[in-house]
């Protein structure tokens, strides 16, 4: 171990100088790929892209294209994200079935991860369980959520 050429901190320095380039060109990659997956039509809210095929069918149909596909249904976690099925409901005038059901326990809605939700935007009178065959969510034009029947079928949209 002498002193000829890099020493090992050197070294490493370099590494990682070299790492932090790649780093960087890897996230501007990765961030234009985000823009041709939701192109066009789709909604970026930070490291979430929501897409839609167009596709339209029941609660069990639209999770399991989601999922073959990769994502999972919508599932909004704050007002932004929100806003962001919201305007693809309104681009395509057709409500969403979201990722949340009470299926499990009735009145208490979880995604499907079987997880409570964090976030809600329940229009007033909302859920109300009509006829107690509710179980599903849909997103309304004014962005408001409605529990629906889950054979109902609506517009799909998923998160990746
Ligand atoms: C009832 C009362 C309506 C409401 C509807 C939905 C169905 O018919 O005001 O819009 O239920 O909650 O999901
Ligand atoms: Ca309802």
């Amino acid at each position: 171990k002498g002193d000829s050429g890099l020493s090992e901190v050197n070294l490493m320095k370099k590494q990682v100088s070299d790492l932090e380039g790649q780093l960087r060109a890897l996230q501007a990659s990765f961030s234009k790929y985000q823009k041709v997956a939701a192109f066009p039509g789709g909604r970026i809210v930070g490291n979430k892209v929501f897409v839609t095929s167009g596709y339209e069918g029941t609660f069990d149909d639209l999770k399991q294209k989601c999922l073959q596909a990769g994502g999972q249904l919508a599932a909004p976690k704050n007002a932004a994200e929100n806003t962001a099925v919201q305007q693809i409901v309104v681009q395509h005038n057709k409500s969403v079935f979201l990722g949340v059901t009470d299926i499990q326990t009735e009145g208490k809605f979880r995604y499907l991860n079987g997880d409570a939700i964090v976030y809600s935007n329940w229009l007033q009178g909302e859920p109300n369980n009509e006829k107690g065959r509710e179980n599903c969510v849909e997103v309304y034009v004014n962005g408001k959520w409605n529990d629906r029947a889950c054979g109902e079928k609506r517009l799909i949209l998923c998160e990746f």
